[in-house]
């Protein structure tokens, strides 16, 4: 047995991860000598009633999925959720899209339908039509069969499997993420085992990109670091490149054999249109580089709870692709084995049906739509009620939410005050928002910009 020495006493996950990973490596078990569970029989029986668990101190609530527990608590019946990212009617209420519900049934109808095991990349169907979704119906990198795409858990899932494989099999372990950025991703990337490293992305001066700073950051970053992009609708910010900045993006990043790994959480919901949000993604495959993308279902398709993702992998041939796609099969499996079918199904239904596909596009625009409206009817509100600042930010924004530039004391005092939540960095998911509850946000908003600094 070769002697890696990693300590058992380092705090990190990281070193954790890789001690394990060195357990796992030299054959030895869990309970071998080095490595023996130093603690009290959990039967009770010898009279210590300590826990075992006693040393673990509670952990703080997410910083998105904690505002919807706080939210719950609060009986107040004025009480309005702007925290996660999640569509809501004119209503209030979450949305089953129509075509989602006529899959299912046909679904249900089907009695060849089986419960068997998906293979560990998941549904074939849903796989094809997924990397078609993401990157054209004629992609020449499909055509070439340069595409590797695995069913993952969700977005999330489908970033933490890319994470994994590249801590595994790409050279480089350091990972660029935009300041800032979606909450998770520093610990989905950091506990993948690889470096995590922001770029400058957002001016709080402007409400708008930090062009320059970008372009700084990516340039002096290692030749051939990874770099986390937002496909459309940046979160938190709702600030995207132009169509220009994208290309000279591209431009500097294959100029330094930067990697870039897409997260396309909100296709169709920037702009209502499907193709118009994959842009981004397609002139970095269009110039025939390597790239992956990490693709969510929750939002387009209204199908949070069910967990349909995808990450696909473009190759440069079609033989890397195949390998890679072996060695995915080798991070997932240990992971949750193979991903869950309802989901899938119900997307590749959909996705694989003309009709289908065109009356999803149909009620993903109405989606999209609504909170355009929304955005504009919360400019007016503010504006009406003479609301010092500049809130042109509002309507300028794009996708799911607004990054509204209320600090911290201000979100708490909404909460307090008005039974308001958002995110504490000022987000508030504009889907989250109906036309019942403009005036109220626009008079806690109004109140908070006034009555605290
Ligand atoms: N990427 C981005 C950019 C993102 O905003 C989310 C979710 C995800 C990935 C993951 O979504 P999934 O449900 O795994 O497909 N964002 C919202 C929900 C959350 O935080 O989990 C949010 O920001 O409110």
């Amino acid at each position: 047995m070769h002697g890696v020495n990693v300590s058992q006493s380092s705090s990190s996950p990281a070193d954790r991860r890789l001690s394990a990973l060195v357990r796992h490596l030299e054959g030895s078990s869990m309970d071998s000598a080095n490595h023996s569970i130093a603690a009290a029989p959990t039967s009770g029986s010898t009279g210590a009633r300590i826990s075992v668990f006693d040393h673990v101190v509670r952990a703080p609530e997410d910083p998105i999925l904690g505002v919807t527990v706080a939210y719950n608590k609060d009986p107040s019946p004025a009480k309005l959720n702007l925290g996660v990212g999640a569509y809501r009617t004119e209503e209030g209420k979450p949305l089953v899209l129509n075509v989602v519900r006529r899959a299912e049934q046909m679904l249900v109808n089907d009695s060849s339908r089986v419960k068997e095991y998906l293979p560990i990349v998941g549904l074939a169907d849903f796989n094809k039509l997924s990397a078609k979704l993401i990157l054209g119906a004629d992609s020449p990198a499909i055509q070439e069969n340069r595409v590797t795409t695995v069913q993952c858990l969700s977005g999330t899932g489908s970033l933490r499997v890319g994470a994994e494989f590249l801590a595994r099999h790409y050279h480089q372990h350091t990972i660029y993420i935009p300041l800032p950025t979606w909450g998770n991703h520093t610990k989905v990337f950091g506990l993948a085992g690889l470096s995590v490293k922001t770029y400058r992305y957002y001016d709080p001066a402007t409400r708008g990109l930090n062009f320059e700073g970008l372009l700084e950051d990516l340039r002096s970053a290692p030749s051939g670091a990874i770099v986390l992009l937002h496909a459309c609708a940046h979160n938190p910010t709702g600030v995207d490149p132009t169509t220009h900045q994208w290309e000279q993006i591209r431009q500097l990043m294959r100029s330094k054999a930067l990697l870039p790994f897409f997260d396309s959480a909100y296709q169709g919901f920037a702009s209502g249109n499907l193709d118009a949000d994959a842009e981004s993604v397609r002139m970095f495959v269009r110039d025939g580089g390597e790239c992956l993308v990490a693709q969510s279902f929750a939002k387009n398709m209204g199908l949070y709870g069910e967990r349909v993702g995808a990450l696909s992998i473009v190759c440069r041939t079609a033989d890397v692709a195949g390998r890679v796609e072996s060695q995915l099969k080798l991070v997932i499996r240990p992971m949750y084995s193979n991903p869950p079918i309802h989901g899938a199904s119900i997307v590749s239904t959909i996705l694989k049906d003309r009709t289908m596909f065109q009356e999803w596009t149909i009620e993903l625009k109405a989606m999209a739509d609504r909170i355009i409206s929304m955005r504009q009817q919360l400019f007016d509100a503010l504006r009406g009620r003479g609301t010092p600042g500049d809130w042109s930010h509002i309507i300028k924004q794009i996708g799911m939410f607004t990054f509204t530039g209320l600090n911290s004391e201000q979100v708490a005092f909404m909460r307090n005050e008005y039974h308001i939540y958002m995110t504490s960095d000022g987000r508030i998911s504009m889907a989250g928002l109906s036309s019942r509850t403009v005036p109220h946000l626009a008079d806690a908003i109004h109140a908070a910009v006034t009555r605290v600094a």
